[in-house]
């Protein structure tokens, strides 16, 4: 006789064991619901736990990139630097997951591979790579905008004979990069912050740009105690007033346009920022930056002055300088020294757009240089070349809503939700952070914070009022994505061509995927949603 498996239920499924993750799996516990979690790492911590490459710091402030919802947590957690390195971050998640016996409501090492909506019993089926099934009420997805690498789309890369390391996969030992010839691809965050801490060993450090982009100095500093108890006197208040802001970081907000300064005055304002803020406050330093070219080109000004004082030869400072997109359309980095390594005689800036990237050889990279080609060997190529950001991690799952179709084909046009965290057609399943949720544009901590007490609220709403079926409706979906498209008309983002609209990959369709509207006045409309009951999306028993 052959035995029956009953396939085990619970409540809520969550994936990923992140940020969002660790604080969904908290919420629906203490809620009073069954959990089941599931994580392909090891342990907690989400993109903290993946990315391990030397020089890697978060770009939001310590202080602020940490959870507030709970007091005696982040009273009693001490941050040591302005800005934390990947290995601080880390083992603060791994505290919360202590602190909150988090992790028996995960199993790790496990990836979700399948997800199928049950249109008759109004659940999921959640099936993982070790074969393994649940059936679950509802699914949360908490498994990060920045989760899965880009493909490698360079010629070569794997005829390459050397050692090749990828800044999403590094490895466990240190790397000594001490005497070594080595090629840095990519200069977004990553590359900047590779390039900078390979910059000091290397014996030649090739950095090969494509697209400059903008980076300030981070002047991170250890923590004094004052500073630290400063922050702790007025951290629940603070931390909600930053809820409320545009970009989560509750900087300054603009008083006046651009020109309705005086060029000293402004001049003045942009450096007070420079030294003494985060670089996202220059979006709100006046009204007009984020939408009228020209008084957004008067912080490309300021910025270019910079560069020019912090690299010597003016030829490579004009190549390090961004011309081709507005200022805040791409990712602004932070660095600790990042210019300054083109001082250096070891640090050779390459400059595809003048000299393209033909392909990787088996002893280096070769470009082009008008009708020839130049070869050059290196030891160790490192590939910093960015995610698929937002729907890659999803399209890894097979997720399959009503009438069989996957979200994989479904947003082959491009990605839609309603409020960032439904999908037409995959009723139950909640996206943390997904597309057209504010996200990457702010500080992601307070973005996901927002987003999980939603949801969890949602689904207390939802079993309270006996609701076993959530989807968002087509014309609350199509309304919220005109409305953020519209916003991306309005704003400088009308010229972007980035990850933010998903040009970096390869025949990912162009679509605002970020929220362009602002933390607060997110948080305000997925407010104003829950308090109509739900408005926009179809609730049944
Ligand atoms: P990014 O910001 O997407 O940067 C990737 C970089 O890699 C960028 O400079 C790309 O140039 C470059 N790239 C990608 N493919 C190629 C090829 N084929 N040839 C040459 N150069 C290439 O990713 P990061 O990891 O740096 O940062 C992601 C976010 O993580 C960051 O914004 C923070 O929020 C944390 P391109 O721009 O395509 O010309």
């Amino acid at each position: 006789m052959v035995e029956r498996v009953e396939t085990p239920h619970v409540d809520v499924v969550i994936v990923g064991a992140g940020f969002a993750g660790m604080l969904a799996a908290h919420n629906m516990r203490k809620q009073g619901h069954s959990v089941q979690g599931f994580e392909k790492g090891a342990d907690v911590g989400g993109t903290w736990y993946w990315n391990r490459y030397p020089g890697l710091r978060c770009d939001v402030e310590s202080v602020e990139y940490s959870y507030s919802w709970d007091e005696e947590l982040q009273q009693d957690w001490t941050w040591s630097e302005r800005y934390s390195a990947q290995p601080e971050i880390l083992s603060y998640a791994q505290h919360v997951a202590d602190r909150f016996s988090l992790r028996e409501l995960f199993s790790f090492n496990t990836k979700v591979v399948k997800a199928v909506f049950d249109n008759d019993a109004n659940q999921w089926t959640v099936t993982t790579d070790k074969g393994d099934s649940y059936t679950a009420r509802w699914v949360i997805m908490a498994t990060g905008a920045l989760s899965t690498p880009k493909p490698i789309d360079i010629p070569g890369h794997e005829s390459f004979t050397g050692r090749s390391l990828y800044s999403t996969d590094w490895p466990a030992q240190p790397v000594d990069f001490s005497g070594k010839r080595v090629a840095v691809i990519g200069t977004g965050s990553t590359g900047i912050q590779l390039a900078t801490e390979i910059a000091k060993t290397a014996g030649e450090l090739y950095v090969l740009q494509r697209t400059p982009s903008w980076t300030v100095p981070a002047f991170n500093r250890k923590l004094s105690a004052d500073e630290v108890a400063a922050v702790k006197a007025n951290y629940a208040a603070e931390r909600e007033r930053k809820r409320h802001s545009m970009d989560g970081l509750g900087l300054p907000g603009p008083e006046k346009g651009a020109f309705d300064a005086t060029d000293e005055e402004r001049t003045a304002y942009y450096q007070y920022i420079y030294e003494n803020l985060s670089p996202f406050t220059y979006f709100g330093s006046y009204t007009d930056v984020l939408v009228d070219d020209a008084a957004n080109k008067t912080i490309s000004d300021f910025l270019a002055s910079k560069v020019r004082e912090r690299v010597n030869d003016p030829v490579i400072a004009e190549k390090l300088i961004p011309k081709s997109y507005p200022f805040g359309t791409r990712r602004t980095c932070i660095d600790s020294g990042y210019y300054e390594i083109y001082n250096q005689s070891n640090v050779h800036l390459v400059d595809l757009l003048e000299s393209p990237l033909k392909r990787i050889t088996p002893t280096g990279f070769e470009v082009s240089t008008g009708s020839t080609t130049a070869e050059t060997d290196v030891d160790i190529i490192v590939y910093a070349t960015g995610y698929d950001a937002f729907t890659g991690i999803l399209n890894e799952v097979d997720l399959v809503g009503i009438d069989g179709k996957n979200l994989r084909d479904v947003w082959k046009e491009g990605a839609k939700t309603y409020l960032g965290t439904m999908s037409v057609g995959f009723p139950n399943l909640f996206l943390v952070t997904g597309p057209q949720s504010p996200s990457v544009l702010s500080n992601v901590v307070v973005s996901l914070e927002q987003h999980v007490e939603w949801i969890s609220d949602c689904i207390e709403y939802l079993t309270e009022h006996g609701f076993t079926r959530m989807e968002a409706t087509q014309q609350a979906q199509d309304e919220w994505v005109a409305q953020n498209n519209a916003i991306g008309q309005f704003t400088v983002h009308r010229a972007s061509h980035s990850w933010y609209m998903g040009d970096n990959v390869a025949g990912k369709p162009h679509v605002v995927l970020p929220a362009l509207m602002g933390v607060g006045p997110f948080r305000a409309a997925c407010t104003e949603v829950a308090h109509d009951g739900y408005r926009g999306f179809a609730l049944a028993s």
